[in-house]
């Protein structure tokens, strides 16, 4: 037997190790090894706490990735209310507050620390003898939603901290989703047909507070630490600036844009200079957080109702432009979808960047917000990466604007376009259509599919143009063709060497990687996951029945139907079978679905809800098996009454339908 004294301290070591390697790669964004190098660390660590169980503690790195799902977000009471912030629209606004502020604490030099307003999700994290124990969303202020199991899988949110940290402390930052992030997550759910995230806040939102913490660790989300709410058993430092460099010293991820001044024009020179530059941000940022440095006045100055008087939100001027809307264009989508985008002539000019294109979505989008060929539009690059097409500005009209059709063959390979009963979406009927075979080509091997690093968008098209790969399977015998791929422009011998390895390596990925990778319409991740777990091989997939998929909990027809009709075509029944002579044929553990929590209840919602908008909550309460419909009939399990309510409300009334609060349906769907 194997001294388990020796054994503690190896697991010990991995974990420090691993942990030097986090905070090297996500809170300081500085790796030193590779993520090979780190799998393999991981992977011995997991090896050795599955043969030791009695070493697992729930700080340890391994534990970042979502065990079971949560049953319930049960509430946490907030020890110090958190507080909102007032507005500054403007330098005379900031002025006014400054003036307001000083005349409060007469005497005192103000010193201001400045930080960038991160439009993500603001949460609570607290820390009991070194350990994360609780995090928690903002919620009202006072109470707030347990959502700890779900920002333990954010790699920059540290499970533990040094033993010199406070034996209690909370901190409180802003969790959010990068831009890239943001975008690649709406291009997905568009490619689903799933309702688009408005911007990057709900995004993050959405994403923390997923029932199932295995989501919510797919999701790139990251933290900027801001403030420390309290710390019971040390004193911090006298000042905010301070303090973040010592959380910093405690391996939090703080914002390295924060800056410190000793007058309020240098604060008006941070905004300016961020205003011009914002666009060069990873993140979504709508303005600068002023507060005054020193924590003494902060306490003298103390708050007025939610919002402190020592700290303002001084906003960026919104990013909106007009312009000319010469044509609407179409690009196709990997599953054939048909995008239309506007082209704007001449380039519009946002917040000091050029815009040439916007999306526009889909045609129901362009019908109702009356979107016409030859209209001056309003242009936002608001929370979208892809700037968007507000709408018309009808006062403009000259009478010789279009209306837009969408076309009836496709403007690529000239293949009927067709439109599924229900769906929002229009379709290239051609499933070789050289476009969609390009999409399908990067998104198999992008890092969310078969992660095939060295193989990009470029050596995508040239691959296709020379007749090299004419669906994903021939990548698996490119091996035969290395002469040929040497000829190719740009592919010297250690290019092609590292593509064929990261190729040949890539057959090992997991099941649920490569059902998503696939590209069949309406499945994501979260759909693979669920379908591997289900059928446990692309064989029983493949072989799969309408009724068997929808005998799975979230599968519904349209699923279902895109599911059969993807394995009945003969192109993809060939693809299938060259993978798996190749092979590329995982297998997974198969295991019984948890029973979804809204099953059996049906929903309506009536008036305006202010933290999502009705999109989405229907799409929550179906993720949670749940209906949404839009008439009340006796089957009607529960009423949503948001503001403003309409006819629905006397019609629940009359039959004695269950109403819940927008409070209420939150608490719902975190049950
Ligand atoms: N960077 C930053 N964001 N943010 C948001 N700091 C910060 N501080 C906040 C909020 C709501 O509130 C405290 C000033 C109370």
């Amino acid at each position: 037997m194997k001294d388990l004294a020796q054994i503690k301290e190896k697991i010990d070591q991995l974990r420090t190790t691993i942990n030097h390697h986090n905070y090297r790669y996500y809170v300081l964004d500085s790796p030193e090894i590779s993520d090979a190098e780190y799998d393999l660390l991981m992977q011995e660590l997991k090896q050795l706490e599955e043969e030791y169980p009695q070493f697992l503690t729930p700080d340890s790195p391994t534990q970042r990735v979502g065990a079971a799902p949560v049953e319930a977000f049960g509430v946490v009471e907030h020890p110090r209310p958190l507080l909102s912030l007032g507005n500054a629209f403007s330098q005379e606004e900031l002025l006014a507050w400054y003036t307001r502020a000083s005349k409060l604490v007469a005497d005192q030099q103000f010193k201001f620390v400045c930080e960038h307003k991160i439009d993500g999700l603001a949460v609570a994290l607290t820390y009991v003898n070194g350990r994360l124990t609780t995090g928690a969303t903002r919620g009202d202020g006072f109470r707030g939603e347990n959502i700890t199991q779900n920002l333990r899988t954010i790699r920059s949110i540290p499970l533990s901290v040094p033993k010199e940290a406070p034996p209690r402390f909370e901190v409180r930052g802003e969790v959010f989703l990068p831009k890239a992030g943001f975008e690649k997550l709406n291009q997905e759910r568009a490619e689903e047909g799933l309702p688009l995230f408005a911007n990057p806040r709900n995004a993050a939102a959405g994403s923390v507070r997923q029932l199932d913490p295995r989501i919510t660790a797919k999701r790139p989300l990251d933290i900027y630490i801001y403030m420390l709410g309290y710390a019971e058993g040390k004193a911090p430092p006298p000042t905010h600036w301070e303090t973040m460099e010592y959380l910093k010293s405690l391996g939090f991820k703080v914002n390295p844009n924060n800056s410190l001044f000793a007058t309020i024009d240098q604060v008006e020179q941070y905004h300016q200079s961020w205003v011009e530059r914002r666009e060069s941000l990873p993140y979504e940022a709508d303005g600068i957080v002023v507060k005054v440095d020193s924590l003494e006045l902060q306490r003298q100055l103390g708050s007025i109702g939610h919002e402190p008087r020592w700290a303002i939100a001084y906003k960026f001027p919104a990013v909106q432009g007009t312009g000319y809307l010469k044509e609407i264009k179409i690009s196709i989508g990997r599953t054939g979808t048909l995008n239309p985008y506007a082209v704007l002539e001449p380039p519009v000019s946002v917040g000091g960047v050029t815009i040439r294109t916007a999306a526009l979505h889909n045609e129901d989008d362009i019908r109702r917000k009356d979107i016409r060929i030859g209209d001056t539009v309003i242009v936002q690059r608001a929370g979208e990466v892809i700037p968007e097409v507000v709408g018309p500005i009808i006062g403009k009209r000259t009478g010789q604007e279009k209306i837009f059709t969408m076309p009836s063959y496709c403007p690529v390979c000239g293949a009927e376009v067709i439109k599924p009963e229900g769906e929002v979406m229009y379709y290239c009927s051609n499933a070789a259509c050289p476009a969609q075979v390009h999409e399908r080509l990067e998104h198999f091997v992008s890092r969310g599919g078969m992660d095939i690093r060295g193989i990009g968008e470029s050596q995508s098209a040239v691959l296709l143009k020379e007749g090299l790969v004419k669906n994903v399977a021939d990548l698996y015998y490119l091996k035969e063709k290395r002469e040929q791929l040497l000829k190719l422009e740009r592919m010297a011998e250690k290019s092609v060497n590292n593509i064929l390895e990261a190729i040949e390596k890539s057959k090992e990925t997991p099941l649920p990687r490569l059902i998503f990778a696939l590209g069949i319409r309406h499945i994501g991740e979260e759909m693979a996951e669920i379908l591997a777990k289900h059928f446990g091989s692309i064989d029983r997939l493949q072989n799969a029945h309408k009724d068997e998929l929808l005998s799975i909990p979230t599968v519904g027809p349209k699923i279902a139907d895109s599911i059969v009709g993807f394995f009945k075509a003969e192109e993809n029944h060939r693809i299938i079978e060259r993978l798996k002579k190749a092979g590329v044929n995982p297998k997974a553990k198969r295991g019984k679905l948890e029973e979804l929590p809204l099953a059996g209840m049906e929903f309506v919602i009536t008036g305006r809800l202010e933290t999502f908008s009705r999109q989405e909550a229907e799409a929550r309460i179906k993720a949670l098996g749940g209906t949404a419909k839009s008439d009340i009939t006796k089957k009607t399990t529960y009423l949503v009454v948001g503001a403003e309510p309409g006819s629905k409300l006397a019609h629940a009334q009359a039959l004695g339908t269950k109403q819940l609060t927008e409070a209420e349906l939150l608490q719902l769907l975190g049950k």
